[in-house]
Formats: structure tokens, sequence, C-alpha cells
């Protein structure tokens, strides 16, 4: 297991620029290495350099920016894997490379048109060729589409590109999110048991398993994870960074206390703001929902204790719980203590009538809390009815 030394590749400058409305300026890019790196990502994966002359151009920024702040973040850029594709990339001076190529029966005929063996030998070139120009980069090489591929054609890449003795790490796509977390299992350790590497798995999401498949991962011996700001990237995108912090968070809260977990929400929010999307209503830790207790029974155990309804603390995040009290499921002691917010002293008799009254008005239309409060002071006024 490593839950104690994993680390993230943040790739929401590359994955997440595959968004369907995520478009980020050159600022716009320093802005979040620089929040990411705050916030303690280990690496940051940027679209290739071969993208656009501004990918190019802000890979170099970037690249410049960290070293030059000294910054503990690593960069790295995703290429593919042709020799062309990596003179561009090391020339950006980029701490490491990642390189992909499609092993699967559907991306071979329609990605590159290449059979296993030419996979092979493409790979052998390119990380020849990458190791001979900088001895010490960071040196990755994935297969894409790894859980759509014929489990023979997979292990027979993986297996002479570990032997090539050239990369530092294999990684493992579940690039149209089919996933389950057993088959991540089964083979992330079957990787580990034969390369003895480390191993990095990258998840989307479209069958809503992408952060259950990240914890699978790593519970079979991965190291890195790849993650998003707020999940995006193609199509709906992949395991969000939010979600594997809550993930591993509620297995042990000290495996992501190397992280400044209260950047969280300006990270969510600036990704929001940015692709002009509002933060989902039920996303981990950042919904506006997430940490809202409402029924009547919860508010009042929360009241006592919040851990009777929460197995994420709100505060390690800088983040307010809430207490829904004017609506039909509340409870008389959520509504005390909103007297006692209030300041007001009321017997529990008279708070047990504003609960009554509240709940009969909510069955035809729920209350805002001022509309609470002024029962509350009505009644600690005495001119409650
Ligand atoms: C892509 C595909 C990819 C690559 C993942 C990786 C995928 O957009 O290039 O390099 O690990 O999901 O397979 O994102
Ligand atoms: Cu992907």
């Amino acid at each position: 297991m490593s839950f104690e030394q994993f680390s993230v590749i943040e790739s929401t400058l590359r994955e997440g620029e595959q968004f369907s409305t995520a478009t980020f300026s050159t600022d716009e890019k320093l802005e979040i290495v620089r929040l990411l790196n705050e916030f303690g990502a280990e690496m940051i994966e940027l679209t290739s350099p071969l993208a656009s002359p501004q990918s190019e151009a802000d890979v170099r920024a970037i690249t410049r920016m960290v070293r030059a702040e000294k910054m503990q973040t690593r960069i790295l850029t995703h290429i593919r894997c042709k020799r062309e594709d990596a003179v561009r990339a090391l020339d950006t001076g980029v701490h490491g490379v990642d390189v992909v190529i499609g092993t699967s029966p559907q991306l071979m005929q329609h990605s590159h048109g290449k059979s296993i063996r030419q996979v092979i030998d493409a790979a052998g070139e390119v990380l020849s060729y990458i190791r001979e120009q900088a001895p010490d980069v960071v040196l990755r090489f994935s297969t894409e589409d790894s859980f759509r591929s014929r489990p023979a054609d997979l292990y027979r890449v993986y297996l002479a590109v570990a032997d090539l003795g050239l990369v530092n790490r294999l990684g493992v796509a579940d690039t149209v999110g089919v996933a389950l977390p057993s088959q991540v299992s089964a083979l992330v350790g079957q990787l580990v048991k034969l390369t003895g590497l480390d191993i990095e798995f990258h998840g989307h999401n479209d069958s809503g398993c992408a952060i259950a498949n990240a914890c699978a991962a790593l519970e079979a011996g991965a190291t890195h994870i790849d993650t998003t700001i707020l999940g995006i990237g193609e199509r709906n995108g992949i395991t969000p960074l939010g979600g594997l912090v809550a993930r591993l968070y509620t297995i042990r809260k000290s495996y992501v206390a190397k992280y400044s977990l209260k950047l969280l929400p300006r990270l969510d929010q600036l990704i929001a703001d940015i692709c002009d999307i509002d933060i989902p209503f039920n996303n981990y830790i950042t919904g506006s929902s997430a940490f809202i207790h409402k029924a009547g029974i919860h508010a009042k155990a929360v009241l006592a204790d919040p851990e009777s309804y929460e197995a994420i603390n709100p505060d390690d995040f800088g983040i307010t719980r809430g207490i829904s009290i004017g609506h039909r499921l509340t409870g008389w002691n959520a509504i005390r203590n909103r007297a006692n917010q209030l300041g007001l002293t009321l017997e529990d008799t008279t708070v047990q009538q504003v609960t009554q009254t509240i709940k009969a008005r909510a069955d035809v239309q729920p209350l805002s809390l001022p509309e609470v409060d002024d029962l509350l002071i009505a009644a600690a006024n005495g001119v409650f009815e």
C-alpha cells in the first residue's frame, strides 16, 4: 500500500485543458501553478509544447518560474511517443516527460495504426533518445486505454519497456472510464510485482469509478495518481483532486496531512470561475451542500458532536458547517440552538411551540432563516402565538 507515500500528478493544465470549457491564459496558468505548489501538489503536468505556439511558450514560462522561485513542485509535460515530440519537450527544460501511446485494438487501429511490435519499437526509440539527451529527466511511459487493451499485448509492451531500464515510472490509463476497482488492483499489483517500478494511475470518470479506482491503485502499490481540480478533463473528466483528498482523509487523515487543505476551496473556485461553471452542489468537500445538516435528528446529534454525522471536519478545509432549520423536518434542538445564537432565552415549551409553527408553515413553504429568527424574537418578546 502506498497511501503513506504517494504523489499527486496534478493534470489540470494538461488533461484539464481538454475539458469542454477550459482555456487557460498564461497568467491563469501561472496562478494555478503557484496555488497548486502552495497546496503541495508534488508534480504538475502541462499540455504538450506541440499543441500550439502559446502552449510551448507557457511550458517555458512555467518551468522558468518554478525554477527561479525554487518551488517544490516538479513540472512535467505530456507527449506522444514520437521523437519530434521528445525533441520539443526536452527543449523546454521541464523536469519530467510523460510519454503515452495507445495499446487497445481501438486506438491501434484509429489513433496511430501501429502493431504491438511497432509500438514497442517506437517506445524503445523515443525513450532511448530522451535518456541519452537528458539523463536526469524523470521519464514515464504509459499505455493509453490500458483496460481495453488485450492483456497479452499490454504485458508485452510494459515488460519490454521495463527491460530497457530507461523509465522511472509506468503509467496505467483508464482512458474511457470503464475499469472496475478490482481490475485496477489486479493490473497495478501485477506491474508492481513484475517491474518494481513506480506506477502511475490515470482514471476517467465516465462510469463514476475514478476516485475508487485511484484508491484501488494506491492499495495495490501505485505511487502516483493523476488528478485535476474539480475533476475536469475530456468528457466528464478524471479523478478530482478534492475527491481523492476526501477519499484518503476518511481512511486516515494523516495520509493527506502533507497538503495545505485550506487551499482546496480556492483551487476549486478558481477553476470553476475560469471554466465558467459552478462547483457542483454535491462536490466532495467544497459543494454547497457538503456540510449542511437538515433532518432534526441529524441536527440534534451534530450540535452535540459534529462527528456523529461528519466523516470530514469542515474546519480542516476552512469551511463552516451549516444547519438548515426552516423546514418541515426540523427539530426543536436545532431551533433552540438558533435561539441561543440570537442570545434569546426561551423555555423549552416555547421553543417546541415555535418548532411546531415552523413545521406547519413549512408544509406550505420552507422558511428562510430571517423568518425563523422573526418567530423566535416574537416568542422572546411574548408576542408569539
Ligand atoms: C490523452 C489520453 C490520456 C493519457 C493518459 C496518460 C488518457 O488525452 O492523451 O498519459 O497517462 O486518458 O489515456 O489522458
Ligand atoms: Cu485522460
